[in-house]
């Protein structure tokens, strides 16, 4: 295996210039193969308040400039213990939600044809379902962990079966989740009755409130979730409006009291050695942000999402090669 093409050197090139790419990696189409592809998904004609997540991937790719090879909470230099690449974003209907559903199942499906793993920048969190029928149909049902505000398993909306908060309950019904891992982290706000919560709590659902992961901590969360993962292939749906609006405000439905930037990360490097097929980061809308607050931290838990991918289940690195040149310290 030839090594991975990094991205741009940025003892070359600064980082506010060069590529328009996810951390400013390769495209997908310069590169032979990738390990893992970040692709953009821009779509919102699912939401139900506030629009605007459609400018989600190029805000969030944008903010992604200042990301650096290694990671040092997790050991692991990402893009170069795999080949990274980008996607570019998928092309929807922006008038047709199912088309649109079947257009990314399709080329969710295409893009992780010979092995490679998604990340997914959104989009609002319809474009869930169709991630996680490609992700299913790949590698059997999954264990989720559905970072979000909302519990996102409502039924209909309007009459509408597809919407921004019913991706959960279709992919329950349609039978490729494993309903014995099933968690919600970060839920909050106002519910319509509590019967909401117990038909989550039917189709599999366990939660971790943003309250309990203040109360508990995050390293305690984290060991919890792992357990119930198990080895089970995971995918992993960030609603960035799992944050609270302090550290998120370019989101479609803000609630207050929500977790720290801080917070979700530490969280997600709790979850290494889990074994992650996939993963989304969606419902960023730049039109309600300030000083890419929100698209800052959607593109360091993309980060962090890639990081986790380019462990092994054990925990140890992917390739043993060592990064090569990715040594120097950069800006
Ligand atoms: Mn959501």
């Amino acid at each position: 295996m030839t090594e991975p093409r990094g991205p741009v050197d940025s003892s070359r090139v600064p980082r506010f210039a060069g590529p328009a790419t996810f951390a400013r990696l390769p495209r997908l189409d310069e590169v032979a193969r990738a390990d893992v592809a970040v692709v953009g998904v821009p779509f919102d004609a699912g939401v139900s308040y506030r629009p605007g997540a459609r400018f989600g991937p190029a805000a969030v790719r944008e903010a992604s400039r200042l990301l650096r090879p290694y990671h040092p909470g997790l050991d692991v230099s990402p893009f170069a213990t795999q080949q990274v690449a980008d996607a570019g974003d998928i092309a929807v209907n922006p008038f047709d939600i199912g088309e649109a559903i079947e257009t990314i199942q399709h080329a969710a499906g295409s893009l992780q044809a010979d092995g490679t793993r998604l990340v997914t920048i959104g989009g609002d969190h319809t474009v869930a379902l169709p991630l996680l029928r490609a992700a299913a149909r790949r590698h059997g049902p999954v264990a989720v962990l559905h970072f979000d505000a909302h519990l996102d398993t409502w039924d209909t909306y309007f009459g509408a079966e597809h919407t921004h908060g019913t991706p959960f309950r279709r992919a329950v019904e349609e039978g490729i989740l494993d309903t014995s891992a099933l968690s919600h982290v970060g839920t909050r706000g106002p519910l319509y009755g509590k019967q909401d919560l117990t038909e989550d709590q039917k189709l599999g659902f366990g939660i971790v409130t943003s309250a309990d992961v203040y109360r508990r901590g995050a390293d305690e969360v984290a060991d919890q979730l792992r357990q119930r993962i198990g080895d089970r292939p995971l995918y992993i749906s960030i609603d960035i409006d799992c944050l609270d609006p302090a550290h998120a405000p370019g989101t479609g439905t803000p609630e207050a009291g929500g977790l720290t930037s801080r917070e979700l990360l530490e969280i997600l490097r709790g979850l290494a050695g889990c074994r992650l097929v996939g993963a989304d980061v969606v419902e960023v809308a730049p039109a309600y942000d300030h000083a890419e607050i929100t698209s800052v931290a959607a593109s360091h838990v993309a980060y962090d999402l890639i990081s986790l991918l380019a462990l092994k289940e054990n925990g140890e690195r992917a390739e043993e090669r060592l990064p090569a040149a990715d040594g120097g310290r950069r800006p």
